[in-house]
């Protein structure tokens, strides 16, 4: 097995396509405040985060895959101006999520020529995955800004993000103290017309940790993911490529006020 630096793991992944990338090192993401609060959390079922597993057992947390040591996050930008990417066309995953699988299938392919095993983490919590915005700021990508979004200082919250376990015992790229929220005027949370942030639902005292859900424990997921399926029943047929063959497809167009009422990055 060759032996590799966090930087050089930083530099392949780039390389192989990712816009930003970092390594965050599994004891770190362990004590990251959302690996730490989920299960903390009044139960939600929606579909992403739901602690529960395809048979309907309750899930103690993350499970870790036995000899994964270190993650990959892999960022993708998404400008504003190519909207497409963020679509999630009914059938396939969105344009932008597909250049992620092709980083993370590059990048793959250069670890197990190493001899370096790879674990795969699913997009969901409940089919495998990890909490990708704490395992970004742990790789030293960005901060946690308070939209309740990863924030990072090349394109701001117009990124998205996918892991890739490794065997090697790696140093943490991050964190990188980055905050320009602290002295930010704009107020971002107040542009939800939804009033996701309206009022605090989340406190210290019961998640036992300072950092909350939109900082201040004022993201509500529940009536977030309320708009999230009003924009499932808005979805629309438009093509997924130009003069794609498959013609017109249903596609859904998340909402990302909160995103973009953020000026970094533009
Ligand atoms: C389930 C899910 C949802 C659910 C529930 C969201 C939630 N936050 O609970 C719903 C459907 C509502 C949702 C909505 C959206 N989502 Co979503 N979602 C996910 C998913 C699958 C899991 C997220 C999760 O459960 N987090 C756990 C909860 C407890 O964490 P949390 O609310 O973020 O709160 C923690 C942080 O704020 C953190 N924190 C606060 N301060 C600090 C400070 C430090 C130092 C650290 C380390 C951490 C930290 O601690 C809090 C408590 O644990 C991830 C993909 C993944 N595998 O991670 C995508 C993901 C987070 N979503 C994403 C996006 C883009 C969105 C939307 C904009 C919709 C869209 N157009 O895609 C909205 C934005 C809502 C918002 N402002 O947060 C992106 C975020 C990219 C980015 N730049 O940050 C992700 C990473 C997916 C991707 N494609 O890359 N989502
Ligand atoms: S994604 Fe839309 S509904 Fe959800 S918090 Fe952001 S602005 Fe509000
Ligand atoms: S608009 Fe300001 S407060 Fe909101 S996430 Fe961006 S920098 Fe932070």
């Amino acid at each position: 097995m060759k032996k590799f630096t966090s930087e050089e793991i930083v530099r392949i992944a780039l390389e192989s396509g990712a816009s930003l990338a970092g390594v965050a090192n599994i004891e770190d993401l362990k004590k990251a405040p959302a690996f730490n609060v989920v299960t903390k959390m009044p139960e939600y079922n929606g579909v992403g985060t739901y602690m529960r597993d395809e048979n309907d057992t309750f899930l103690p947390g993350v499970v870790w895959p036995e000899g994964m040591k270190s993650v990959v996050v892999l960022a993708y930008y998404h400008p504003v101006n190519e909207p497409k990417l963020d679509y999630w066309f009914d059938g396939h995953t969105t344009p932008g999520n597909r250049k992620l699988m092709e980083v993370n299938k590059k990048f793959k392919e250069i670890m197990i020529e190493a001899g370096i095993e790879t674990y795969p983490l699913h997009y969901h919590i409940e089919k495998g995955g990890i909490f990708l915005k704490d395992s970004a700021v742990v790789a030293g990508l960005g901060c946690i800004g308070r939209n309740n979004l990863l924030v990072t200082p090349q394109y701001g919250s117009h990124v998205r993000l996918r892991g890739i376990g490794l065997n090697l015992d790696l140093q943490s790229t991050g964190p990188s103290g980055y905050d320009p929220c602290a002295g930010c005027e704009v107020r971002c949370w107040e542009k939800c017309a939804k009033g996701v942030f309206a009022k605090k639902v989340y406190s210290e005292e019961k998640l036992g940790r300072a950092e909350l859900p939109g900082r201040v424990g004022n993201f509500d997921r529940t009536i977030c993911n309320i708009q999230m399926k009003e924009d499932e029943a808005n979805m629309e047929p438009m093509e997924l490529y130009e003069n794609s063959e498959e013609g017109p497809i249903n596609a859904i167009k998340y909402c990302r006020v909160c995103e973009c009422a953020c000026p970094i990055g533009k």
